[in-house]
């Protein structure tokens, strides 16, 4: 089964930086042995040596410039990725240091270039983007590049070094005179390292994509006020500007803009205290599921950490305490739960911290413990202040909290989950689930099919001894609009839920009661144990109608589910768009590109078959092309940045007609295949 998987070419080759017999200082062997490492064993330091590593390289080169921008010496910086898919960073800080570091006996440019870690250890900002466990530092992008020229604007000069897979090939020359500071470096990612294995098991050249690095570099200028990012890319002449005076309240309203807002603008407040910086931007709207994004010196913490508790802490405490004392709830009225008070809330909590302590398998959670109390009364302080200056607003606000308060109360009333919840443990499943005859749920698999009629050849291809088919009617509900309690009600919904065996731990804090098994966007306490497959796989026609019920799969997964999501539980059925027969071969092609390589191959006199829904397939065609684990092609969806995710399915299911428009028409190759 081929699932996404790069090799490491350092395994295929020999690392060629070995010298021979000259003298070395113990700095030049510490340098050669680091980058050796580097090379052999590359996914240590960069993850992958797919796309994502790839990309990596980019985000170490720009953040040593937004370190620069962070200490208050760059405001610009211009990622430029070439025609032969170089790529060029310029900023204009201070320009690296150019003379000798006594630790290394070698130029400040040299050492930021050629020693591991050099970022982190030798001085720079206070709050070092690169300096953190996820900065591995420009010397690693060094070794990982078949070249790299650095130039250095500083003193009035504009000094120059050159580098092939991370060894300096001559030493750091004066090339000219500026006036103007900065540094500038270009690198050429070595093939070697980085390729991709496609379906013929062939290796094929990846490339920095444009939208990804756009992605990441508005994240960037979002996070960093006044930084002026420029892209450009010389392939395709596209190109781009990210700068926001705004910061992060710009990138709230970024992420609102397909959504109604309860108050304008954002609340917004940045305070220091001993040495950590908080800053916060808020915005609730009118959605039921909530967004917050938390940062530590622009890294992105997906797993929250000490500066998120506290966060949430002050605000269902402010949010309570406020409300009783504005008289919108009455003394013997409950609490507000912090699920209720984030209903609807869009937020960025973003914290400088000199020295951060990340936590979790993927280190993305931040540890420092003194940080939460930092945080906290921060928090405290600023929305007290900004809810008492704001009556009208805050009006709104709180009604939104009363709203899901009450919503939630009625559910729990109401029994409807807690028959629902009985109805899941005495496991009455759906009638047309056709199950698999395997218990373990590691060896099991469910296919959410689109439609009866492939329904009918999926269960018949299948192999019903590890395969399950759940046939899905048309368009789902669209969970994105309606009350978290409601989306029981939908009968498609309920059958997934009951299928699939989602459920969450008993005693989850939402106050939905024991047992209430209220599955609610963002759930944390969802149980994975009761999961009865541990491989969920959307099949739909590869049409537009196909891309949105995936579309809507995937949503639901996002909001209700996304610990299946981010633990790799769901995947995305390829099926085959034509199948090629020449006499006795038959080839079957899973893109355009495929097709025009067979048609090339076979010639005019092959006869095509496009697949315009998998119900047109045989069964036994569904099986050999798409369900057998041998032959079949899965797409395991990953969140690779769930902001972006979340802006992408909120064009897609917002009410906002003209930008969903306005999206569909320039992304049809994504809504097409939305692979997040
Ligand atoms: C396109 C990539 O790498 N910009 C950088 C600086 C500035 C300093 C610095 C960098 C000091 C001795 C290591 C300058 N003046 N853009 C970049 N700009 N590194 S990287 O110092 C690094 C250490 O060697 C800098 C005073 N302090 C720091």
């Amino acid at each position: 089964m081929v699932e996404e998987k790069y090799m490491t070419a350092a395994e295929t080759t020999e690392n060629k930086s070995k010298g021979k017999g000259s003298d070395y200082t113990a700095a030049t062997i510490d340098v050669l042995e680091g980058l050796e490492a580097v090379r052999k064993r590359p996914g240590m330091y960069i993850g992958s040596t797919g796309p994502r590593g790839l990309h990596h390289l980019v985000y170490e080169i720009v953040d040593n410039s937004v370190d620069e921008a962070l200490a208050g010496f760059c405001k610009n910086i211009e990622v430029t990725i070439n025609e032969d898919n170089s790529v060029t960073v310029i900023d204009d800080g201070r320009g690296i240091p150019v003379d000798k570091v006594a630790k290394t006996g070698k130029s400040g440019v040299e050492t930021v270039f050629t020693v591991l870690h050099a970022g982190g250890k030798f001085g720079g900002g206070v709050y070092k983007v690169s300096g953190g466990l996820h900065g591995v530092g420009a010397s690693v992008v060094n070794a990982l590049s078949v070249r790299l020229v650095v130039e250095v604007s500083r003193d009035n000069k504009v000094y120059k070094q050159e580098y092939k897979r991370g060894n300096a090939v001559g030493g750091l020359e004066v090339i000219g005179s500026t006036d103007k500071t900065g540094t500038k470096v270009t690198f050429w990612p070595d093939d070697e390292i980085f390729h991709d294995v496609n379906e013929e098991a062939e290796r094929v050249h990846i490339v920095v994509e444009h939208d990804t690095l756009a992605t990441r570099l508005r994240e960037m200028s979002f996070l960093n006020k006044g930084l002026r990012i420029t892209l450009t890319d010389k392939r395709s002449d596209k190109s781009g500007t990210y700068y926001y005076e705004g910061g992060i309240a710009s990138y709230v309203e970024y992420l609102n803009d397909t959504r109604t807002a309860l108050h304008k603008p954002p609340i917004y407040f940045e305070i220091a205290r001993d040495e950590v910086v908080v800053e916060c931007a808020l915005q609730w709207t009118d959605m039921y599921s909530e967004s917050i994004y938390t940062f530590v010196n622009n890294i992105n913490t997906h797993d929250g950490g000490t500066h998120l508790t506290g966060f949430r802490n002050a605000l269902t405490r402010v949010i309570n305490d406020y409300a009783r004392k504005s008289g919108s709830i009455k003394e013997s009225d409950s609490n507000f739960t912090g699920e209720d008070v984030r209903e609807g809330l869009t937020a960025i909590v973003s914290v400088k911290v000199p020295e951060p302590q990340f936590e979790g398998q993927t280190k993305e959670r931040l540890g420092n413990r003194e940080v939460q109390g930092i945080t906290q009364s921060i928090t405290t302080e600023s929305l007290s202040d900004w809810l008492e200056l704001n009556p009208k607003q805050s009006k709104e606000i709180i009604g939104k909290a009363i709203q899901a308060r009450s919503a939630r109360e009625a559910a729990h009333k109401a029994k409807v989950l807690v028959r629902r919840q009985s109805a899941l443990e005495n496991s009455s499943l759906p009638g047309k689930l056709a199950d698999c005859s395997d218990r373990d749920p590691a060896k099991c698999e469910i296919y959410l099919v689109e439609g009866d009629s492939a329904g009918g050849s999926a269960k018949q291809g299948r192999n019903r001894q590890f395969q399950a088919i759940l046939p899905l009617r048309g368009k789902i509900l669209n969970v994105e609009r309606v009350q978290p309690t409601r989306i029981y009600e939908n009968a498609e919904v309920q059958a997934m839920i009951q299928g699939l065996g989602l459920s969450v731990k008993e005693d989850d804090e939402n106050g939905g009661g024991k047992g209430s098994g209220l599955l609610r966007p963002n759930a944390e306490n969802l149980d994975l144990a009761k999961l009865r497959y541990h491989k969920v796989i959307i099949m739909t026609d590869a049409d537009v109608d196909g891309s949105h019920i995936r579309t809507l799969l995937l949503t639901f997964f996002f909001r209700y589910a996304k610990p299946m999501v981010e633990q790799g539980y769901v995947y995305i059925a390829q099926p085959p768009l034509y199948k090629v027969e020449k006499g006795k071969r038959i080839e079957y092609c899973y893109n355009e590109h495929k097709l025009e390589a067979v048609m090339a191959e076979l010639g005019d006199k092959a006869v095509i078959q496009r697949f315009k829904g998998l119900g047109e397939m045989m069964p036994e065609q569904l099986w050999e092309t798409t369900m057998n684990p041998e032959t079949r092609t899965l797409k395991k969806v990953t969140i690779e940045d769930a902001s972006e995710a979340d802006h992408v399915f909120d064009l897609l299911m917002g009410e906002a007609v003209g930008p969903r428009r306005e999206f569909i028409e320039r992304n049809a190759h994504l809504v097409g295949n939305l692979d997040v």
